[in-house]
Protein backbone atom coordinates (compact mmCIF):
# COMPACT_ATOMS: atom_id res chain seq x y z
CA UNK A 1 0.00 0.00 0.00
CA UNK A 2 1.28 3.72 -0.72
CA UNK A 3 1.35 6.39 1.58
CA UNK A 4 -1.03 7.93 -0.42
CA UNK A 5 -3.80 5.07 -0.06
CA UNK A 6 -3.19 5.15 3.28
CA UNK A 7 -3.01 8.66 4.77
CA UNK A 8 -3.76 10.69 1.81
CA UNK A 9 -1.89 12.49 -0.76
CA UNK A 10 -1.72 15.94 0.85
CA UNK A 11 -0.19 14.41 4.11
CA UNK A 12 2.32 12.46 1.48
CA UNK A 13 2.85 15.49 0.06
CA UNK A 14 4.27 16.57 3.05
CA UNK A 15 6.73 13.99 4.05
CA UNK A 16 10.43 15.12 4.78
CA UNK A 17 13.21 12.36 4.28
CA UNK A 18 14.91 11.55 7.13
CA UNK A 19 18.16 13.18 6.28
CA UNK A 20 15.91 16.36 6.04
CA UNK A 21 14.88 16.17 9.41
CA UNK A 22 18.17 15.07 11.37
CA UNK A 23 19.56 18.39 9.30
CA UNK A 24 16.46 20.71 10.49
CA UNK A 25 16.68 18.98 13.95
CA UNK A 26 20.37 19.54 14.30
CA UNK A 27 19.93 23.37 13.17
CA UNK A 28 17.64 23.91 15.70
CA UNK A 29 19.57 22.89 18.15
CA UNK A 30 21.72 25.25 17.23
CA UNK A 31 24.87 23.31 15.88
CA UNK A 32 26.01 25.22 13.04
CA UNK A 33 29.12 22.55 12.86
CA UNK A 34 29.23 18.70 13.12
CA UNK A 35 32.33 17.37 13.64
CA UNK A 36 33.36 13.57 12.19
CA UNK A 37 35.08 11.31 10.11
CA UNK A 38 33.53 9.72 6.76
CA UNK A 39 33.34 6.49 5.78
CA UNK A 40 31.31 4.56 3.51
CA UNK A 41 28.39 3.66 5.45
CA UNK A 42 28.12 7.71 7.10
CA UNK A 43 28.05 8.88 3.41
CA UNK A 44 24.32 9.23 3.14
CA UNK A 45 24.17 10.77 6.17
CA UNK A 46 27.05 13.07 4.76
CA UNK A 47 25.55 13.94 1.64
CA UNK A 48 22.39 14.53 3.18
CA UNK A 49 23.78 16.78 6.46
CA UNK A 50 26.63 19.20 4.98
CA UNK A 51 24.72 21.34 2.66
CA UNK A 52 23.53 23.44 5.03
CA UNK A 53 25.63 21.87 8.35
CA UNK A 54 29.55 22.27 7.92
CA UNK A 55 30.58 19.04 9.09
CA UNK A 56 34.39 19.49 10.27
CA UNK A 57 36.68 17.25 9.57
CA UNK A 58 38.68 15.26 12.47
CA UNK A 59 42.41 13.91 12.73
CA UNK A 60 40.62 11.00 13.88
CA UNK A 61 37.08 9.89 15.63
CA UNK A 62 38.17 10.06 19.01
CA UNK A 63 39.15 13.76 18.30
CA UNK A 64 36.11 14.71 16.82
CA UNK A 65 34.36 13.55 19.84
CA UNK A 66 36.84 15.17 21.98
CA UNK A 67 35.87 18.34 19.23
CA UNK A 68 32.09 17.53 19.66
CA UNK A 69 32.22 17.72 23.62
CA UNK A 70 33.82 21.38 23.57
CA UNK A 71 31.05 22.21 21.20
CA UNK A 72 28.45 21.20 24.08
CA UNK A 73 30.84 23.00 26.65
CA UNK A 74 30.70 26.17 25.12
CA UNK A 75 27.59 26.00 22.86
CA UNK A 76 25.31 23.64 24.81
CA UNK A 77 25.22 20.96 22.27
CA UNK A 78 27.60 18.76 20.12
CA UNK A 79 27.39 16.71 17.67
CA UNK A 80 29.81 13.86 16.61
CA UNK A 81 29.40 12.09 12.73
CA UNK A 82 31.26 9.06 12.07
CA UNK A 83 31.03 5.68 10.14
CA UNK A 84 29.51 2.33 10.97
CA UNK A 85 31.52 0.67 14.02
CA UNK A 86 35.39 1.17 12.86
CA UNK A 87 33.92 4.53 13.32
CA UNK A 88 31.72 4.89 16.23
CA UNK A 89 33.86 3.11 18.71
CA UNK A 90 36.92 5.26 18.97
CA UNK A 91 34.30 7.67 20.22
CA UNK A 92 33.51 6.12 23.29
CA UNK A 93 36.53 7.80 25.13
CA UNK A 94 34.59 10.85 23.97
CA UNK A 95 31.51 9.44 24.98
CA UNK A 96 32.59 8.45 28.95
CA UNK A 97 34.19 11.77 29.27
CA UNK A 98 30.84 13.45 28.01
CA UNK A 99 28.77 11.48 30.74
CA UNK A 100 30.91 12.01 32.94
CA UNK A 101 31.47 15.59 32.41
CA UNK A 102 27.68 16.29 31.69
CA UNK A 103 27.53 16.91 28.16
CA UNK A 104 25.16 16.70 25.87
CA UNK A 105 26.52 15.24 22.81
CA UNK A 106 25.01 13.05 20.10
CA UNK A 107 26.95 10.78 18.43
CA UNK A 108 25.71 10.19 14.81
CA UNK A 109 26.81 7.00 13.14
CA UNK A 110 25.84 5.32 9.75
CA UNK A 111 24.96 2.01 9.88
CA UNK A 112 24.16 -0.84 7.38
CA UNK A 113 20.68 -1.11 5.41
CA UNK A 114 18.00 -2.75 7.06
CA UNK A 115 18.25 -4.82 4.09
CA UNK A 116 21.96 -6.03 4.74
CA UNK A 117 21.33 -6.99 8.39
CA UNK A 118 21.12 -10.89 7.78
CA UNK A 119 23.13 -13.49 7.20
CA UNK A 120 26.33 -11.87 5.30
CA UNK A 121 29.01 -10.51 7.67
CA UNK A 122 29.39 -7.22 6.84
CA UNK A 123 32.70 -5.19 7.00
CA UNK A 124 33.58 -2.95 10.00
CA UNK A 125 31.70 -5.46 12.02
CA UNK A 126 33.71 -7.60 14.87
CA UNK A 127 33.44 -10.92 12.98
CA UNK A 128 36.18 -13.31 13.42
CA UNK A 129 36.44 -15.90 10.60
CA UNK A 130 35.31 -18.55 12.48
CA UNK A 131 31.89 -16.78 13.78
CA UNK A 132 29.11 -19.14 13.15
CA UNK A 133 26.61 -15.90 12.86
CA UNK A 134 26.61 -12.33 12.47
CA UNK A 135 26.75 -9.49 14.97
CA UNK A 136 25.60 -6.01 14.07
CA UNK A 137 24.61 -4.68 17.60
CA UNK A 138 28.27 -4.63 19.00
CA UNK A 139 28.62 -0.58 18.98
CA UNK A 140 24.80 -0.31 20.28
CA UNK A 141 26.09 -2.67 22.96
CA UNK A 142 29.35 -0.70 23.68
CA UNK A 143 27.47 2.61 23.87
CA UNK A 144 25.00 1.24 26.55
CA UNK A 145 27.48 -0.61 28.87
CA UNK A 146 28.73 3.14 29.09
CA UNK A 147 25.54 4.35 30.69
CA UNK A 148 24.73 6.21 27.48
CA UNK A 149 21.01 5.92 25.62
CA UNK A 150 21.20 4.19 22.32
CA UNK A 151 18.83 3.48 19.40
CA UNK A 152 19.29 2.06 15.88
CA UNK A 153 16.71 4.44 13.47
CA UNK A 154 14.19 2.19 11.86
CA UNK A 155 12.36 2.18 8.97
CA UNK A 156 9.23 1.32 7.67
CA UNK A 157 7.61 -1.29 9.09
CA UNK A 158 4.01 -1.46 8.16
CA UNK A 159 3.62 -0.95 4.24
CA UNK A 160 1.96 2.15 3.57
CA UNK A 161 2.70 3.77 7.22
CA UNK A 162 5.69 6.34 7.05
CA UNK A 163 8.24 5.24 9.51
CA UNK A 164 8.91 6.91 13.09
CA UNK A 165 12.85 7.68 12.79
CA UNK A 166 12.77 11.37 12.28
CA UNK A 167 10.60 11.83 15.66
CA UNK A 168 12.64 9.35 17.62
CA UNK A 169 15.89 11.09 16.15
CA UNK A 170 14.27 14.48 17.60
CA UNK A 171 13.31 12.70 20.64
CA UNK A 172 16.77 11.20 20.94
CA UNK A 173 18.79 14.89 20.55
CA UNK A 174 16.12 16.18 22.81
CA UNK A 175 17.24 13.72 25.51
CA UNK A 176 20.85 14.67 25.45
CA UNK A 177 19.68 18.32 25.41
CA UNK A 178 17.64 17.98 28.88
CA UNK A 179 19.61 15.49 30.66
CA UNK A 180 23.02 17.03 29.93
CA UNK A 181 23.97 13.46 28.63
CA UNK A 182 25.31 12.12 25.88
CA UNK A 183 23.21 9.50 22.85
CA UNK A 184 24.43 7.35 20.26
CA UNK A 185 22.36 6.95 17.19
CA UNK A 186 22.64 4.97 14.71
CA UNK A 187 21.02 5.56 11.06
CA UNK A 188 21.10 2.81 8.51
CA UNK A 189 22.67 4.06 5.22
CA UNK A 190 19.37 3.42 2.93
CA UNK A 191 16.97 5.04 5.65
CA UNK A 192 18.06 8.05 5.15
CA UNK A 193 16.45 9.14 1.73
CA UNK A 194 13.33 7.44 2.76
CA UNK A 195 10.54 9.45 3.73
CA UNK A 196 9.33 9.96 7.45
CA UNK A 197 6.42 11.41 9.36
CA UNK A 198 6.99 15.24 9.45
CA UNK A 199 7.52 16.79 12.92
CA UNK A 200 6.62 20.26 14.01
CA UNK A 201 9.90 21.25 16.35
CA UNK A 202 9.16 23.72 19.49
CA UNK A 203 9.50 27.34 19.48
CA UNK A 204 12.74 27.37 20.60
CA UNK A 205 15.24 24.95 22.70
CA UNK A 206 13.69 27.06 26.01
CA UNK A 207 9.90 24.95 25.00
CA UNK A 208 11.25 21.90 25.37
CA UNK A 209 10.85 21.33 28.94
CA UNK A 210 7.98 23.31 29.83
CA UNK A 211 5.69 20.93 31.53
CA UNK A 212 7.75 18.59 32.61
CA UNK A 213 8.72 20.90 36.26
CA UNK A 214 6.63 19.27 38.46
CA UNK A 215 8.87 20.03 41.70
CA UNK A 216 6.89 22.01 44.20
CA UNK A 217 7.38 24.20 47.89
CA UNK A 218 9.87 26.71 46.15
CA UNK A 219 8.02 29.41 48.71
CA UNK A 220 9.02 26.88 51.44
CA UNK A 221 12.61 26.91 50.75
CA UNK A 222 12.71 30.45 49.58
CA UNK A 223 11.13 31.59 53.09
CA UNK A 224 14.17 29.43 54.78
CA UNK A 225 16.55 31.28 53.07
CA UNK A 226 15.42 34.23 53.80
CA UNK A 227 15.30 33.41 56.98
CA UNK A 228 19.22 32.97 57.36
CA UNK A 229 20.11 35.43 55.23
CA UNK A 230 18.12 37.72 58.02
CA UNK A 231 20.79 36.68 60.86
CA UNK A 232 23.71 37.15 58.61
CA UNK A 233 26.67 38.65 58.43
CA UNK A 234 28.64 37.02 55.50
CA UNK A 235 26.96 35.16 53.01
CA UNK A 236 28.45 33.64 50.39
CA UNK A 237 27.02 31.80 46.86
CA UNK A 238 29.53 28.64 46.30
CA UNK A 239 28.70 27.31 42.38
CA UNK A 240 28.82 24.23 41.01
CA UNK A 241 29.09 23.15 37.63
CA UNK A 242 25.66 21.99 37.30
CA UNK A 243 25.31 25.77 36.27
CA UNK A 244 27.42 25.71 33.17
CA UNK A 245 24.78 24.86 30.64
CA UNK A 246 22.44 27.38 32.31
CA UNK A 247 22.70 30.60 31.52
CA UNK A 248 19.36 31.63 32.66
CA UNK A 249 20.00 30.58 36.26
CA UNK A 250 23.97 32.17 35.69
CA UNK A 251 22.35 35.57 35.33
CA UNK A 252 19.97 34.88 38.10
CA UNK A 253 22.58 33.99 40.42
CA UNK A 254 24.74 37.05 39.10
CA UNK A 255 21.60 39.63 39.61
CA UNK A 256 20.86 37.98 42.86
CA UNK A 257 24.62 38.95 44.10
CA UNK A 258 24.92 41.55 42.67
CA UNK A 259 21.39 42.99 43.94
CA UNK A 260 22.65 42.02 47.13
CA UNK A 261 26.50 42.90 47.55
CA UNK A 262 26.92 38.89 48.07
CA UNK A 263 30.35 37.91 47.23
CA UNK A 264 30.76 34.22 45.40
CA UNK A 265 33.32 31.63 44.79
CA UNK A 266 33.23 28.73 42.67
CA UNK A 267 33.99 24.97 42.37
CA UNK A 268 37.20 24.01 41.30
CA UNK A 269 35.21 22.18 38.43
CA UNK A 270 33.07 25.71 37.72
CA UNK A 271 36.10 27.17 36.99
CA UNK A 272 36.31 29.99 34.00
CA UNK A 273 32.40 30.10 34.67
CA UNK A 274 32.38 33.90 36.03
CA UNK A 275 34.71 36.77 35.54
CA UNK A 276 37.16 36.18 38.38
CA UNK A 277 38.24 39.84 38.17
CA UNK A 278 34.85 40.99 39.56
CA UNK A 279 34.63 42.72 42.60
CA UNK A 280 32.07 40.18 43.83
CA UNK A 281 33.98 37.15 42.99
CA UNK A 282 36.22 35.14 45.84
CA UNK A 283 37.63 32.91 43.28
CA UNK A 284 37.36 29.24 42.61
CA UNK A 285 37.66 27.62 45.73
CA UNK A 286 39.74 24.16 46.98
CA UNK A 287 40.50 24.30 50.81
CA UNK A 288 44.41 23.85 50.93
CA UNK A 289 44.43 24.27 47.52
CA UNK A 290 43.05 27.64 46.86
CA UNK A 291 45.45 30.46 46.39
CA UNK A 292 43.24 33.47 45.85
CA UNK A 293 42.99 36.06 47.98
CA UNK A 294 39.23 35.02 48.67
CA UNK A 295 40.15 31.99 50.32
CA UNK A 296 40.93 33.54 53.88
CA UNK A 297 37.64 35.62 53.60
CA UNK A 298 35.57 31.98 52.94
CA UNK A 299 37.42 30.08 55.72
CA UNK A 300 37.40 32.80 58.52
CA UNK A 301 34.59 35.39 57.69
CA UNK A 302 31.75 33.87 56.08
CA UNK A 303 28.73 33.09 58.31
CA UNK A 304 25.99 31.17 55.96
CA UNK A 305 26.96 29.81 52.25
CA UNK A 306 24.37 28.83 49.53
CA UNK A 307 25.69 26.17 47.96
CA UNK A 308 23.88 26.62 44.17
CA UNK A 309 24.02 23.07 41.95
CA UNK A 310 27.50 21.19 42.92
CA UNK A 311 27.56 18.05 42.65
CA UNK A 312 25.01 15.57 44.43
CA UNK A 313 28.18 12.95 45.28
CA UNK A 314 31.19 14.36 46.87
CA UNK A 315 34.22 14.48 43.91
CA UNK A 316 37.53 13.66 45.24
CA UNK A 317 39.60 16.25 43.38
CA UNK A 318 36.53 18.90 44.20
CA UNK A 319 36.58 18.96 47.26
CA UNK A 320 40.32 19.22 48.06
CA UNK A 321 41.22 15.55 47.28
CA UNK A 322 39.57 14.19 50.87
CA UNK A 323 42.31 16.20 52.77
CA UNK A 324 39.68 17.96 55.24
CA UNK A 325 40.61 21.09 54.39
CA UNK A 326 37.23 21.64 52.47
CA UNK A 327 35.87 24.18 54.61
CA UNK A 328 32.60 24.82 52.59
CA UNK A 329 32.35 20.99 52.31
CA UNK A 330 31.99 20.63 56.07
CA UNK A 331 30.42 24.29 56.84
CA UNK A 332 27.62 24.20 59.28
CA UNK A 333 25.13 26.53 58.41
CA UNK A 334 24.60 25.99 54.74
CA UNK A 335 21.28 25.84 52.58
CA UNK A 336 22.44 23.26 49.74
CA UNK A 337 20.69 23.55 46.37
CA UNK A 338 21.53 20.81 44.15
CA UNK A 339 19.01 21.08 41.63
CA UNK A 340 17.53 18.19 40.69
CA UNK A 341 15.06 18.95 37.59
CA UNK A 342 15.33 19.26 33.99
CA UNK A 343 17.53 22.63 33.00
CA UNK A 344 17.53 23.04 36.86
CA UNK A 345 13.97 25.27 36.56
CA UNK A 346 13.90 24.22 40.87
CA UNK A 347 16.82 26.76 41.09
CA UNK A 348 15.88 29.16 38.57
CA UNK A 349 12.52 28.94 40.55
CA UNK A 350 14.23 29.58 43.70
CA UNK A 351 16.09 32.59 42.44
CA UNK A 352 13.30 34.12 40.74
CA UNK A 353 11.37 34.23 44.05
CA UNK A 354 14.66 35.43 46.29
CA UNK A 355 14.98 38.44 43.76
CA UNK A 356 11.59 39.45 44.51
CA UNK A 357 11.13 38.31 48.59
CA UNK A 358 14.68 39.13 50.31
CA UNK A 359 14.98 42.68 51.36
CA UNK A 360 18.05 42.39 53.34
CA UNK A 361 21.12 43.60 51.17
CA UNK A 362 24.89 43.09 52.82
CA UNK A 363 27.81 45.49 52.74
CA UNK A 364 30.88 43.22 50.85
CA UNK A 365 34.45 44.88 51.15
CA UNK A 366 36.61 42.56 49.08
CA UNK A 367 39.82 41.46 50.42
CA UNK A 368 43.02 43.31 49.38
CA UNK A 369 44.37 41.41 46.41
CA UNK A 370 48.14 41.66 46.57
CA UNK A 371 49.78 42.80 43.76
CA UNK A 372 51.33 39.73 40.96
CA UNK A 373 55.08 40.02 41.97
CA UNK A 374 56.96 38.18 39.22
CA UNK A 375 60.44 38.07 39.14
CA UNK A 376 62.04 38.40 35.59
CA UNK A 377 65.15 37.13 35.33
CA UNK A 378 63.91 33.67 37.49
CA UNK A 379 63.41 30.52 34.78
CA UNK A 380 59.92 30.30 34.16
CA UNK A 381 58.83 26.69 35.19
CA UNK A 382 55.36 25.31 36.54
CA UNK A 383 56.48 27.03 39.71
CA UNK A 384 55.57 30.59 38.37
CA UNK A 385 54.03 30.04 35.06
CA UNK A 386 50.32 30.91 36.37
CA UNK A 387 51.51 33.68 38.28
CA UNK A 388 52.95 34.98 35.46
CA UNK A 389 49.91 34.87 32.76
CA UNK A 390 48.10 36.57 35.98
CA UNK A 391 50.52 39.31 35.29
CA UNK A 392 50.32 39.37 31.72
CA UNK A 393 46.76 38.84 32.05
CA UNK A 394 46.12 41.78 34.13
CA UNK A 395 47.51 44.21 32.16
CA UNK A 396 46.44 42.85 28.79
CA UNK A 397 43.21 44.22 27.09
CA UNK A 398 43.06 40.62 25.23
CA UNK A 399 40.67 37.87 26.84
CA UNK A 400 42.73 34.95 27.40
CA UNK A 401 40.18 31.81 27.06
CA UNK A 402 42.77 28.54 28.70
CA UNK A 403 42.91 25.17 27.46
CA UNK A 404 44.99 23.36 29.86
CA UNK A 405 45.74 19.64 29.19
CA UNK A 406 45.77 17.01 31.74
CA UNK A 407 49.11 17.10 32.99
CA UNK A 408 51.07 19.27 35.70
CA UNK A 409 49.37 21.77 33.34
CA UNK A 410 46.39 21.42 34.35
CA UNK A 411 47.13 21.71 38.32
CA UNK A 412 48.67 24.34 37.76
CA UNK A 413 46.31 26.03 35.75
CA UNK A 414 44.01 26.60 38.64
CA UNK A 415 45.95 29.13 40.27
CA UNK A 416 44.92 31.42 36.75
CA UNK A 417 42.75 34.10 37.40
CA UNK A 418 40.47 34.17 34.47
CA UNK A 419 38.49 37.37 32.34
CA UNK A 420 35.29 36.85 31.02
CA UNK A 421 34.89 35.96 27.56
CA UNK A 422 32.54 36.03 24.92
CA UNK A 423 31.92 32.26 25.27
CA UNK A 424 30.98 32.70 28.64
CA UNK A 425 33.93 30.03 29.59
CA UNK A 426 37.30 31.38 29.83
CA UNK A 427 39.06 28.13 31.24
CA UNK A 428 38.17 24.84 29.41
CA UNK A 429 39.34 20.96 30.09
CA UNK A 430 37.88 17.87 31.58
CA UNK A 431 38.60 18.46 34.75
CA UNK A 432 36.74 15.92 36.35
CA UNK A 433 36.71 12.73 33.98
CA UNK A 434 40.78 13.85 33.28
CA UNK A 435 41.25 12.44 29.82
CA UNK A 436 44.64 13.54 28.41
CA UNK A 437 44.61 14.31 24.64
CA UNK A 438 41.71 16.38 24.36
CA UNK A 439 43.36 20.09 24.81
CA UNK A 440 43.87 20.21 21.17
CA UNK A 441 40.65 19.25 19.15
CA UNK A 442 38.84 21.56 22.31
CA UNK A 443 41.08 24.23 21.56
CA UNK A 444 39.79 24.16 17.58
CA UNK A 445 36.65 24.46 18.65
CA UNK A 446 37.20 27.51 20.56
CA UNK A 447 39.17 29.55 18.15
CA UNK A 448 36.90 28.68 15.52
CA UNK A 449 33.79 29.75 18.10
CA UNK A 450 36.35 33.06 19.24
CA UNK A 451 36.70 33.74 15.31
CA UNK A 452 33.32 34.23 14.73
CA UNK A 453 32.98 36.12 17.77
CA UNK A 454 35.42 38.05 16.05
CA UNK A 455 36.61 39.88 19.79
CA UNK A 456 39.83 40.46 21.25
CA UNK A 457 40.08 37.32 22.80
CA UNK A 458 42.96 34.50 22.52
CA UNK A 459 42.91 30.60 22.60
CA UNK A 460 45.85 29.36 24.95
CA UNK A 461 46.47 25.78 25.63
CA UNK A 462 48.75 25.37 28.17
CA UNK A 463 50.48 21.88 27.80
CA UNK A 464 53.10 19.34 28.24
CA UNK A 465 55.59 17.44 25.76
CA UNK A 466 53.28 14.02 26.58
CA UNK A 467 50.32 15.58 26.07
CA UNK A 468 51.05 17.45 22.79
CA UNK A 469 52.29 13.68 21.35
CA UNK A 470 48.71 12.16 22.33
CA UNK A 471 47.12 15.08 19.40
CA UNK A 472 49.38 17.21 17.63
CA UNK A 473 47.41 15.76 14.20
CA UNK A 474 45.05 17.89 15.15
CA UNK A 475 47.42 20.79 14.40
CA UNK A 476 46.45 20.64 10.77
CA UNK A 477 43.11 21.72 11.50
CA UNK A 478 44.08 25.58 12.83
CA UNK A 479 45.68 25.71 9.54
CA UNK A 480 42.78 24.56 7.45
CA UNK A 481 40.82 26.93 9.93
CA UNK A 482 42.87 30.02 9.72
CA UNK A 483 42.61 30.25 13.48
CA UNK A 484 44.42 31.60 15.85
CA UNK A 485 46.19 29.71 18.80
CA UNK A 486 48.81 30.27 21.33
CA UNK A 487 50.57 27.21 22.67
CA UNK A 488 52.71 26.74 25.72
CA UNK A 489 54.39 23.66 25.31
CA UNK A 490 55.75 22.44 28.77
CA UNK A 491 58.71 20.15 27.83
CA UNK A 492 60.73 18.22 30.17
CA UNK A 493 60.96 14.83 27.80
CA UNK A 494 58.95 12.73 30.56
CA UNK A 495 55.13 11.70 31.15
CA UNK A 496 55.93 13.71 34.48
CA UNK A 497 52.40 13.80 36.47
CA UNK A 498 51.90 10.18 38.07
CA UNK A 499 55.29 9.30 37.36
CA UNK A 500 56.85 6.53 39.70
CA UNK A 501 59.78 5.45 38.49
CA UNK A 502 62.20 5.63 35.85
CA UNK A 503 60.80 3.03 33.30
CA UNK A 504 60.66 3.25 29.73
CA UNK A 505 56.99 4.23 30.06
CA UNK A 506 57.24 7.60 30.94
CA UNK A 507 59.78 8.72 28.49
CA UNK A 508 57.10 10.39 26.15
CA UNK A 509 59.66 12.30 24.39
CA UNK A 510 63.18 12.79 22.37
CA UNK A 511 65.95 15.37 23.42
CA UNK A 512 66.70 15.64 19.39
CA UNK A 513 62.98 16.19 18.79
CA UNK A 514 62.62 19.66 17.10
CA UNK A 515 59.08 20.97 17.85
CA UNK A 516 60.26 23.36 15.54
CA UNK A 517 60.15 21.97 12.12
CA UNK A 518 56.67 20.80 12.95
CA UNK A 519 55.25 24.27 14.07
CA UNK A 520 57.02 25.46 10.75
CA UNK A 521 55.27 22.60 9.04
CA UNK A 522 52.12 23.95 9.91
CA UNK A 523 53.16 27.75 9.03
CA UNK A 524 53.28 28.56 12.72
CA UNK A 525 55.43 30.86 14.74
CA UNK A 526 57.55 29.24 17.26
CA UNK A 527 60.43 30.36 19.90
CA UNK A 528 61.74 28.81 22.93
CA UNK A 529 62.59 30.30 26.32
CA UNK A 530 64.04 30.37 29.50
CA UNK A 531 63.25 33.36 31.68
CA UNK A 532 59.81 34.81 32.69
CA UNK A 533 61.09 38.25 30.77
CA UNK A 534 61.38 36.03 27.65
CA UNK A 535 57.98 34.27 28.38
CA UNK A 536 56.29 37.69 28.73
CA UNK A 537 58.03 39.37 25.84
CA UNK A 538 57.07 36.01 23.37
CA UNK A 539 53.66 35.93 24.53
CA UNK A 540 52.93 39.27 24.14
CA UNK A 541 54.22 38.83 20.51
CA UNK A 542 52.02 34.98 19.93
CA UNK A 543 49.07 37.65 21.03
CA UNK A 544 49.61 40.13 17.39
CA UNK A 545 50.50 37.02 15.34
CA UNK A 546 48.04 34.63 13.24
CA UNK A 547 47.77 30.68 13.28
CA UNK A 548 49.75 28.57 15.77
CA UNK A 549 51.97 30.29 17.96
CA UNK A 550 53.66 27.95 19.90
CA UNK A 551 56.37 28.87 23.05
CA UNK A 552 58.40 26.12 24.30
CA UNK A 553 59.28 26.01 27.71
CA UNK A 554 61.52 24.34 29.04
CA UNK A 555 60.47 22.82 32.22
CA UNK A 556 62.36 20.86 34.93
CA UNK A 557 60.80 17.53 36.23
CA UNK A 558 61.90 18.60 40.11
CA UNK A 559 60.03 19.14 43.16
CA UNK A 560 61.18 23.02 43.23
CA UNK A 561 60.03 24.24 39.71
CA UNK A 562 56.11 22.09 40.45
CA UNK A 563 52.76 24.11 40.87
CA UNK A 564 51.82 24.92 44.70
CA UNK A 565 48.43 22.48 43.76
CA UNK A 566 50.93 19.60 43.04
CA UNK A 567 53.47 20.03 45.65
CA UNK A 568 50.79 20.31 48.24
CA UNK A 569 48.87 16.97 47.34
CA UNK A 570 52.50 15.48 46.97
CA UNK A 571 53.36 16.79 50.41
CA UNK A 572 49.78 15.04 51.36
CA UNK A 573 50.44 11.93 50.24
CA UNK A 574 53.90 11.41 51.86
CA UNK A 575 52.24 12.60 54.84
CA UNK A 576 49.65 9.90 54.50
CA UNK A 577 52.20 7.70 54.74
CA UNK A 578 53.36 8.24 57.91
CA UNK A 579 56.95 10.66 56.79
CA UNK A 580 56.99 12.08 60.12
CA UNK A 581 58.40 15.54 58.15
CA UNK A 582 55.96 15.85 56.01
CA UNK A 583 53.30 15.29 58.37
CA UNK A 584 54.45 17.69 60.31
CA UNK A 585 54.75 20.65 57.06
CA UNK A 586 51.11 19.60 56.50
CA UNK A 587 50.17 19.96 60.30
CA UNK A 588 51.37 23.32 59.98
CA UNK A 589 49.78 24.54 56.54
CA UNK A 590 46.04 23.14 57.88
CA UNK A 591 45.72 23.54 61.53
CA UNK A 592 45.49 27.44 60.37
C1 LIG B 1 44.05 9.29 28.24
C2 LIG B 1 44.90 9.32 29.46
N1 LIG B 1 45.93 8.48 29.58
C3 LIG B 1 46.74 8.52 30.68
C4 LIG B 1 46.48 9.42 31.69
C5 LIG B 1 47.37 9.44 32.93
N2 LIG B 1 48.21 10.63 32.94
C6 LIG B 1 47.87 11.76 33.59
S1 LIG B 1 49.00 12.94 33.49
C7 LIG B 1 50.03 11.98 32.58
C8 LIG B 1 51.38 12.48 32.14
C9 LIG B 1 51.35 13.82 31.50
O1 LIG B 1 52.59 14.07 30.91
P1 LIG B 1 52.87 15.37 30.06
O2 LIG B 1 51.77 15.63 29.13
O3 LIG B 1 54.23 15.26 29.49
O4 LIG B 1 52.80 16.54 31.13
P2 LIG B 1 53.68 16.72 32.47
O5 LIG B 1 52.93 16.00 33.56
O6 LIG B 1 55.04 16.14 32.21
O7 LIG B 1 53.69 18.16 32.70
C10 LIG B 1 49.46 10.74 32.34
C11 LIG B 1 50.08 9.66 31.54
C12 LIG B 1 45.36 10.28 31.52
N3 LIG B 1 45.01 11.18 32.42
N4 LIG B 1 44.61 10.22 30.39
Amino acid sequence: MSYEMNLGKAYNDSLPTLGNVITEVIQFFGAERVYGVGGDFAANLIAAIAPKVTICPSSNEMHAGFSACAKAEIDGIGFCLSTYMVGSLPCTSAAALAVTEGLPVVFISGAPAESEVANLAIHHTLHPNTAWKTEYDNALNTFAALGVKVERLQGQRAAGHPNVAGERFYQLVAHAYKTKQPVFIEVPRDQVFQKTQPIQLPLSTSHICECEHVLTGAELVVSAIIEKLKHAQFPLLYLGDRLKHNQVLQQLLMAFAEQFSIPYATSWFAKGLFDEYHKLCLGSYNGVFTQTSGRHYIEQKVDYIIDVASSILPQDSNIAFATGTHKIETFENKTLLKGGTLLEKDLVEIFQLLLQRNKKAFSFNPPSVEPQKIQLHHELDFNNLASTLNYIQAESKTKFVYLPEVGNSYFASYSLKVKASSLGRSWLTNPWYGAMGTALPYARVVAQRLQDNAHDERAVVIIGDGGFHFQLNDLIHFLKDNTDVTIIYMRNNVFHLGKSGDDAIYHCNDERFDVHQVIKGYQGSSTTIETVEQFIAAFTTTLKQTGISLIEVLAKPIESKQCHEIRLLNLYIKAKNGQAEALKEWQSLTLA
